[in-house]
């Protein structure tokens, strides 16, 4: 057996854990814990605490140390060697939040082994609930704090992205105007990220440079608090927030709390935790600027790397660091497959099958027909009432229709990520439709550039446990290279690469610019 490496990933709904084995460059464990089916004493559905008011989402960050708890008794049943693990690491839903009181260092340096994670807590907490990044109740401290930064363009430039509900700038902001006691006894604000890393380690976790950056708190560029940032969001902030460090950076010895209880190896280290969407980053292999991947989900969504830091003026967009020090965009495109699906019902398309067929029907570009689908509002573009328009396309053709939604749902990806200065070389697609060979042609055509199939369970504790190995090799002076790190784990199917049409490609060239006149136009009547 090789070097053992453990990555978790603490999602919205589970708690998983990926084991690899760096020499053999394999995975060796998955295990994922659905956190209402195995912990229903949270009473979480989905893993979000039940509440009437639509807007708030919170939970509760005694269900991720009870899932923690959980998940180590179940990897020693299931035999895993933890006595092997040389390193652990992690990602976590973006954006929540967990406020400690200043019990917490105590707590964490003292953490009990013959008591439960949740026993150890006790009195930890200044706020007992978490808000998630599914939460959106927060639009006017995201108006405040951007007014008081300078608008989107400025907000966006400064921190990475504009200022959003779910951000953890604008939640610590209403909680310090609601709360205001409670945000007096907050000692040390963490992430969900951070918060995970701090159990592991015994004690108060740095906020990783990926995560980090969806606060609107961090300066983007030079890694450090963005102190204006936090005068506009809450008072004394600066004080409450533990310092920033590069992901997966060693940060001690795991804490003897699982050495005793579980048999974790004592020599193993903790390194700090990131995002989920920048260890999706390392799980899907882009760790050269110019690679992209695209998840072709419920919602769309796009991920690039790139060296040089740009932000998107509009504030569509968002930047992370990337694990890698570089650094990463997302982009999440609202109406992907469920207006894709619309499509389909409204022209009773019996499958995805002759979906296809119908698409590959037709040439590409479409002989000009335009659809915009917005069947929901749209984040990318800003689309706050809901429409669809044709433009040039006769709404009894069904098969232009099919091609149509999928051209202009491409073509918006293209347009919507120039802003990142860095054009794709390589793209990964994952997710449900990416089996579909015609709506992968259009994307390698719209977009010039080869398309490859990936499948990767679980790319963020996938990549949660490439950074622990890259942490460690840092630590000990190995020099390690991310692409040689990443390769024999994030194969893309083999056969499934797509190569551009040379004149498919340039008709799309032309169509681009056709295209950004109907969404302004669209814009302009929604
Ligand atoms: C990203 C975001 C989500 C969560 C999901 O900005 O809010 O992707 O990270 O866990």
């Amino acid at each position: 057996m090789g070097k053992l490496f453990l990555g978790l990933d603490s999602s919205t709904q589970s708690l998983s854990a990926v084991v690899i084995d760096l020499d053999a460059g394999k995975v060796v464990y998955e295990k994922s814990l659905n956190f209402d089916q195995a912990l229903p004493q949270f009473k979480t559905q989905n893993g979000v605490l039940p509440n009437r008011n639509p807007l708030l989402k919170h939970s509760t960050p005694l269900l991720w140390a009870a899932a923690l708890d959980l998940l180590f008794a179940t990897m020693k049943k299931d035999k895993v060697a933890l006595g092997k693990i040389i390193a652990i690491s992690g990602s976590g839903q973006q954006h929540g939040s967990v406020y400690f009181t200043e019990k917490a260092t105590e707590a964490l340096a003292t953490l009990n082994p013959k008591k439960s994670l949740v026993e150890n807590l006790d009195g930890v907490f200044a706020r007992k609930t978490s808000p998630i990044w599914m939460d959106s109740s927060t639009t006017a401290e995201c108006s405040e704090i951007r007014k008081k930064l300078g608008g989107i363009k400025f907000t966006a430039s400064r921190t990475g992205s504009d200022t959003f509900e779910r951000f953890t700038g604008p939640q610590i902001r209403k909680f310090y105007k609601t709360e205001p006691k409670a945000y007096e006894k907050t000692f040390s604000i963490a992430l969900v990220s951070s918060f995970m890393a701090s159990l592991l380690a015994g004690k108060i976790a740095p906020i990783d440079f990926g995560d980090g950056a969806g606060m609107n708190l961090m300066d983007i560029r030079k890694k450090v608090w963005n102190h204006d940032a936090l005068k506009a969001t809450a008072p004394g902030l600066t004080k409450k927030l533990p310092p920033l460090a590069p992901s997966g950076k060693v940060i001690g010895p795991v804490s003897p709390y699982f050495v005793q209880k579980y048999g974790v190896n004592p020599e193993a280290v903790a390194t700090a935790w990131t995002g989920d969407n920048p260890a999706s980053v390392l799980g899907l292999g882009l760790v050269k600027p110019g690679q992209v991947a695209i998840s072709l989900g419920t919602s769309d969504t796009f991920f690039g790397t790139m060296q040089k830091c740009q932000t998107d003026e509009n504030g569509e967009g968002h930047v992370f660091g990337s694990p890698t020090g570089d650094y990463m965009t997302l982009i999440c495109f609202k109406n992907g497959s469920l207006a894709r699906e619309k499509v389909r019902e409204l022209y009773k398309v019996a499958d995805w099958k002759k979906f296809a067929e119908l698409v590959a029907s037709t040439p590409p570009g479409n002989n000009g027909a335009i659809l915009l689908p917005w069947f929901e509002p749209e984040i990318v573009p800003r689309i706050n009432k809901p429409g669809i328009h044709r433009i040039d396309l006769d709404p009894k053709d069904a098969a232009a229709n099919c091609r149509a939604i999928f051209e202009a749902q491409m073509l918006s990806m293209r347009l919507h990520s120039q802003w990142m200065l860095v054009a794709p070389e390589k793209i990964l697609v994952t997710g449900g439709a990416a089996n579909n060979q015609s709506l992968l042609q259009v994307l390698a055509d719209v977009m010039n550039c080869p398309v490859h199939r990936i499948e990767v369970s679980k790319s963020a504790a996938l990549g949660a446990a490439l950074q622990a190995a890259h942490g460690w090799m840092t630590e000990t002076g190995k020099n390690p290279k991310w692409d040689k790190l990443v390769a024999p784990f994030t194969k893309p199917v083999p056969g499934s690469e797509i190569q551009p049409d040379k004149k498919a490609a340039k008709i799309y060239d032309q169509m681009v610019e056709k295209y950004v006149v109907c969404e302004s136009d669209a814009m302009d009547v929604v």
